[in-house]
C-alpha cells in the first residue's frame, strides 16, 4: 500500500505522507488540504507557517503554496509578522496559515494569545495528538489527566491546557475544536481561514506511534477526553465585530501620520545593473562603527539598480562593543541561501573586523578569484586572493571606513552605476564632494 496523495491541487504532486501508519497528523494534512480546495485560493496567495515536532513535516506537502519552516513554538510569530506586513505595506491577499502541535503552541502559548489579540489575519491550526510525539513521546501542556506518556508512566496528574478558552478569552473571533475524525473538519478549516482576523482550530488526533501504544485508545475515545476534561467541542466562538489589526492599524494610525506616505518607503528601481553572476561581501568592522548601515545602503543601491539582494548581520549580544559584520549577497538572480559562504569580496576595516574574520575562517573559505579590501593598518595572515590596501579609516574616518570601501569596489568594479550608491550617500551625509576627507581613489 502507498500513502502517496494524488490530484491534490494545494500539494505536492506524488507526496507521500511522512507519517507513521494511523498518525492523526495525515488527516490533518489531507483536510487541510481539502479545505484550501473548498475556498479556491490562488496558491501564491496562501502561506503555510511550520512549527517543528512531527507535524511541521507538513510544508513539504504543500509545495504550490509558500511555506515557511520555523522554530519551536514561534510559527505564530513568523505568521503574524507576515500578515501584519501583508495586510499594511503590501497587497492584503495573503491568508497566513500556522501548522503547530500541542507542545509547540505550549512552548509558544504568549505568540498565539498575542496573534489574538492583534487579531491578526493568521489561522492557527493546533494538531492536538497530547504529547511531543517527534522526541518520543513526552507530556505537554495538553496532555490529558492519566495520559501515559514517556514522562508520565503512571498517568498525568496536571489537568491539560484548555487553547480554545485561552484564545477566546484573548479576544480570538473565530475558534473551534474539533476531532480529526470529524467528516466536517474541513468546512471549519476553511471557514476559519476565511475568517477575516484571527482563528483558532484545535484538532484532537493520536500518535499511534507513542500515545496508542501506551494508552488503550481509539479515535473514537477522543471525544470521550475532550468530556472528561471539560473541554467544549465543536464551533466554540464566532465573532465579526473586531476589525482585522492590519486594517486597524492603517485606518486608525498610518493615515494619521502626518506626510505618512508608504510609497516614500518602498525602494524602487530606478537604473539598470552590468552583473552577470552574484556577487557576496563579507564586510567586517568594530561595533558603532556603522558597518552594518553601510552594508544596507550597499542593499538600497543594489536593489535600485534591479538586483536582488540579501544582508545578514552579525555582531557580539553587546551590540556597542567588538566586532559588527554584514555579508550581503547582490544578485541578478534570486538569492535562496543568504550567508557569503566564499565571499567574492572580503572587506576588512578594523582590527575587531578582522579578528572576526579569522576566527569564522574567512580566509579559509575565500579562493584566489576573490578580493580582499581591507584599511593600510591591518596585517593580514597569508593569502592567494587579491589584497587591495587602502587607507580607508584615515581618508573617510572610523564610521565611514566601511562605506568608503565598499564605494571604492562599486565604483571600480562597476556590477552597477556608482552613482546610485553616490545618491544614497548624498541623502545621508549630504554633499558627496565632502564624504572624504581626502579622496582615495
Ligand atoms: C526550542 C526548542 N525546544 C525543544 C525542541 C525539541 N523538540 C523538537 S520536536 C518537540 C516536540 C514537538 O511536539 P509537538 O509540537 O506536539 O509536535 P508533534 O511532534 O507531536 O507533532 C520538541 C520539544 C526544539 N526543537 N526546539
Ligand atoms: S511519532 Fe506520533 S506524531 Fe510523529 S509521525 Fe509518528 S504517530 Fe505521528
Ligand atoms: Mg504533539
Amino acid at each position: 500500500m502507498t500513502n502517496a496523495i494524488m490530484d491534490c491541487t494545494y500539494m505536492t504532486e506524488g507526496a507521500v505522507m511522512p507519517y507513521c501508519k494511523g498518525c492523526g497528523h495525515t488527516i490533518v494534512t489531507k483536510k487541510l488540504n481539502e479545505a484550501l480546495e473548498k475556498l479556491k485560493l490562488p496558491s501564491k496567495d496562501v502561506v503555510l507557517v511550520t512549527d517543528i515536532g512531527c507535524i511541521g513535516l507538513i510544508d513539504a506537502l504543500f509545495d504550490k503554496v509558500h511555506t515557511v519552516h520555523t522554530t519551536h513554538g514561534r510559527s505564530t510569530a513568523f505568521a503574524t509578522g507576515i500578515a501584519v506586513a501583508d495586510k499594511t505595506v503590501a497587497d492584503k491577499k495573503l491568508k497566513t496559515i500556522v501548522m503547530i502541535g500541542d507542545g509547540g503552541s505550549m512552548i509558544g502559548l504568549l505568540h498565539i494569545v498575542n496573534a489574538a489579540l492583534l487579531n491578526t489575519d493568521v489561522t492557527v491550526l493546533v494538531a492536538n495528538n497530547f504529547l511531543f510525539g517527534m522526541t518520543g513521546g513526552q507530556q505537554s501542556s495538553f496532555s490529558p489527566i492519566d495520559f501515559i506518556t514517556q514522562t508520565t508512566p503512571q498517568g498525568n496528574i496536571i489537568p491539560p491546557l484548555d487553547i480554545c478558552s485561552v484564545a477566546v478569552s484573548a479576544k480570538a473571533g473565530y475558534v473551534a475544536r474539533k476531532i480529526a475524525s470529524d467528516k466536517d473538519l474541513s468546512d471549519a478549516i476553511a471557514e476559519a481561514i476565511n475568517y477575516d482576523g484571527f482563528s483558532l482550530v484545535e484538532v484532537l488526533e493520536l500518535c499511534t506511534e507513542h500515545a496508542t501504544t501506551k494508552n488503550e485508545l481509539k479515535g473514537t475515545d477522543l471525544a470521550k477526553i475532550a468530556d472528561v476534561n471539560g473541554h467544549q467541542l465543536g464551533l466554540i466562538h464566532n465573532d465579526n465585530s473586531r476589525v482585522e489589526f492590519g486594517k486597524e492599524y492603517s485606518d486608525k494610525y498610518l493615515s494619521q501620520i502626518k506626510g505618512f506616505r508608504l510609497s516614500d518607503n518602498i525602494i524602487t528601481q530606478t537604473d539598470k545593473h552590468n552583473l552577470k553572476s552574484q556577487i557576496s561581501f563579507f564586510i567586517s568592522g568594530s561595533a558603532g562603527e556603522k558597518v552594518q548601515s553601510a552594508a544596507a545602503m550597499l542593499c538600497e543601491a543594489a536593489v535600485r539598480c534591479g538586483l536582488f539582494t540579501s544582508q545578514k548581520n552579525d555582531n557580539p549580544v553587546t551590540q556597542g562593543s567588538g566586532f559588527s559584520l554584514s555579508e550581503v549577497i547582490i544578485s541578478p538572480e534570486e538569492i535562496f541561501f543568504t550567508g557569503a559562504e566564499n565571499p567574492s569580496v572580503v572587506i576588512l576595516v578594523s582590527h575587531e573586523g578582522l579578528k572576526e574574520a579569522i576566527a569564522q575562517k574567512v580566509f579559509e573559505r575565500i579562493s584566489e578569484d576573490s578580493l580582499i579590501i581591507a584599511d593600510e593598518s591591518l596585517e593580514l595572515p597569508e593569502t592567494n586572493s587579491k589584497v587591495i590596501k587602502l587607507s580607508l579609516r584615515k581618508s573617510c574616518g572610523a564610521f565611514k571606513a566601511a562605506l568608503g570601501a565598499i564605494d571604492y569596489y562599486i565604483s571600480n568594479f562597476n556590477p552597477f552605476p556608482g552613482n546610485v550608491l553616490h545618491k544614497i550617500i548624498e541623502k545621508k551625509f549630504g554633499n558627496y564632494e565632502s564624504f572624504y576627507r581626502e579622496k582615495f581613489f
